[in-house]
């Protein structure tokens, strides 16, 4: 093993910068050392010496410029979205990735699974009935006459739809680019979004935040749900128009909402979403990375920068995600 801090041949191991608001340094330092003991990292505020610095980790805004670290090889997303980093403080050139982590897609397929099934089964509705006394008998449904749509089909959506789909619901899916899935009718694009819509009872969101995404949950595409639909916003609340949503509420139009991201985070005390009834808030909460099973693709791609390799899940700037 090598010496801390130095690989075997005696050469310094770069560090590793740590910037995150909320997430805490101490237990991604030690899953990183359980897999290379000699690994160091170092939180954004203490001192070091900013030659030492190889490979970053963010969550959100690093609150200092990362252009003061001359030897930053890579830079590597504590999220699976990118669009909370700030291109401002990301140097030009440096490649950077996103996080892919086996919770965190697992905890993103619970949240799937138990909204879908909270709206099929009609909880929601059951759930405000029973506040107003209420006992209105309905017959169950089955799921085949359920169709779920899912909005983004990558490492998180992709898991999601199939997932649904072994659970016996018909699922469709929409990606930018045509993409094939034995179990998953596959529609891509603008043009496709259209017949996407029209074919789901509930749209389950899952894209990354882009331009091309911004606002991609209105009325006007909302509207091509059939009456009575339901959505699920599990992706950046800048995909939905807030307004939008709560008049196709109050119309009928939309039988209900599930969202776990908004805006403007955390959700102010005064916002309309908690005057809806129909709209159940989570406070981002589908997923959420972990230390101990995020480490080993961290590491992997610590020592690929190192190596001058391609970083893995890395995120094409220009396209946003
Ligand atoms: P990926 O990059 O693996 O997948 C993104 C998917 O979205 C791809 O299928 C992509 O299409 C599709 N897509 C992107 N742009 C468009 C577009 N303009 N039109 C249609 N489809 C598009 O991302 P992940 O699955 O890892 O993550 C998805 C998002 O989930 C994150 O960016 C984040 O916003 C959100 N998230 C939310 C969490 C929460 O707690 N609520 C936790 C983690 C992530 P194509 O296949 O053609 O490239
Ligand atoms: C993420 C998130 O992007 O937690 O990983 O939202």
């Amino acid at each position: 093993m090598a010496e801390l801090g130095r690989e075997a041949g005696g050469a310094v191991i770069p560090k590793i910068l740590f910037a995150s608001e909320g997430l805490a340094v101490g237990s991604w330092a030690e899953a990183v050392r359980a897999l290379r003991p000699g690994l160091d990292v170092v939180d954004w505020r203490d001192p070091v010496d900013p030659e030492a610095i190889g490979f970053a980790l963010l969550w959100k805004r690093p609150t200092t410029g990362l252009g003061r670290y001359p030897n930053l090889r890579a830079i590597q997303s504590l999220g699976a979205g990118v669009n909370q980093l700030d291109p401002a403080t990301l140097p030009a050139g440096v490649p950077l990735a996103r996080l892919v982590d086996p919770h965190l897609t697992e905890c993103m397929v619970d949240y799937a699974i138990a909204a879908v099934f909270r709206h099929f089964r009609g909880f929601d509705r059951f759930e405000r009935l029973a506040r107003a006394r209420r006992w209105a008998y309905e017959a169950p449904p089955t799921r085949p006459d359920f169709p779920v749509g899912v909005m983004g089909l990558g490492k998180l959506g992709g898991a999601v739809a199939d997932r649904l789909a072994g659970l016996g619901f018909p699922v469709s899916g929409w990606s930018r680019t045509t993409r094939e899935h034995p179990r998953v009718t596959c529609f891509a694009g603008q043009a496709g979004l259209p017949a996407f819509l029209r074919g789901v009872r509930l749209a389950v969101c899952v894209l990354p935040l882009t331009p091309e995404t911004e606002g991609i949950l209105n009325r006007e595409t909302l509207g091509m749900l059939a009456p009575g639909s339901h959505l699920v916003n599990m992706g950046r609340g800048g995909h939905l128009v807030e307004p939008d949503l709560v008049d196709l509420i109050r119309s009928g139009h939309i039988a209900g909402a599930t969202l776990d991201v908004f805006r403007t985070e955390p959700l102010p005390a005064d916002h309309p979403f908690y005057d809806v009834p129909e709209i159940l808030i989570t406070p981002h909460v589908a997923g959420a990375p972990n230390p101990r099973t995020a480490a080993p693709r961290i590491v992997e791609n610590f020592e690929r920068a190192m190596a001058g390799l391609p970083l893995l899940d890395a995120v094409d700037r220009e396209r946003g995600y």
